[in-house]
């Protein structure tokens, strides 16, 4: 996946700006929503709960920080945790990216032949996309019971916001158990319906209109795309002076400017990739204007992952 880390002055940097715990989180009602889970990203940490039920599950993600960030939910195989996360995974994947920065492509992918056997038995099972500073976006999935990791690899002058340099402090990682008791959430009912493959692309049947919608995602298959990730869905509001070319290559983490902050635009949420053959949704507000769905993987556009859109004002 991805996974990255910061310098120790950056992370001091981070540290020194983001609001102190006493700050309200603005208005969110917070009385107790079965199955809905708040993930608060301050600074460069995500901020969630240590144990919560299996079922449907709603990741309601709050970025409080200066920055865009994702919350990409993983579950780990047996034995397994943020300790070991940390140790083995997140290192390779800074070293990779230092090693591509440097143009030295043959040794970076040497390094990622370091990642552990167990890398490949993580499961990645969405969460929330792509959340520009300030915003909440909401994200559900269902989970069986086991530990699991929201991560986001977003990066910051060159580091992924999953890796710290110091040993001794985690990346933007947060560990999590799901029990084996059940919430009480239903599956979501769908407004608009996404379907994603490899060959179709981002295909989306329903009525764009105004409003508040749920979107349901079918991963119809999965792969492994040029920079080792699956494909996923986010959604860009798309401004009239926003280079389509530059949201593209911003998109693949691989690049030297790719995920790394600022974006080029507004992003409003999403749901990162999931296994083929499941569902999963996230929750919009449309407003009259442009956007578009996007995967974060290379030539999106080339493979029907960059869909753009239009919302008409809801008066015609
Ligand atoms: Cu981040």
């Amino acid at each position: 996946m991805k996974r990255i880390g910061l310098v120790t002055t950056l992370l001091l940097l981070a540290g020194a700006c983001a609001p102190t715990d006493d700050t309200p989180s603005s208005s969110l009602d917070l009385a107790y929503t079965p199955g809905v889970v708040d993930v608060i990203a301050r600074g460069l940490t995500l901020d969630a709960p240590d144990e919560i039920p299996s079922g449907w599950t709603t990741f309601r993600f709050i970025n409080e920080s200066p920055m865009i960030h994702f919350a990409l939910v993983e579950r780990l195989p047996d034995g397994q945790g943020i300790g070991s996360q940390q140790a083995e995974v997140a290192p390779v994947f800074q070293d990779g990216l230092d090693l591509l920065g440097a143009g030295e492509t043959e040794a970076a992918l040497q390094r990622f032949g370091d990642l552990p056997s167990w890398f490949g038995d993580i499961v990645f099972l969405g969460g929330p996309g792509l959340t520009s500073p300030g915003r909440t976006s909401q994200t559900t999935v269902f989970l069986e019971p086991g530990t699991y990791l929201l991560e986001c690899y977003v990066k910051t002058g060159g580091v992924f916001h999953s890796f710290n340099a110091d040993p001794a402090i985690n990346g933007m990682v947060h560990e999590f158990r799901v029990t084996g008791e059940r919430s009480e959430a239903a599956e979501p009912s769908a407004t608009l319906q996404i379907e994603i493959s490899t060959a179709g692309g981002i295909e989306v049947e329903g009525d764009l209109v105004p409003g508040e919608h749920t979107v349901a995602v079918r991963f119809v298959d999965q792969t492994v795309h040029e920079n080792f990730v699956g494909h996923d869905v986010h959604l860009v509001r798309v401004s009239d002076d926003l280079d389509l070319g530059e949201l593209e290559q911003w998109m693949d983490w691989s690049q030297p400017t790719g995920l790394q902050t600022p974006a080029p635009a507004q992003f409003l949420g999403g749901i990162n990739e999931m296994p083929a053959g499941t569902t999963g949704f996230f929750s919009v507000t449309l407003e009259p204007g442009n956007y578009a769905w996007i995967s974060e993987v290379p030539n999106s556009s080339e493979k029907g992952m960059l869909k753009l859109f239009s919302v008409p004002s809801g008066d015609n």
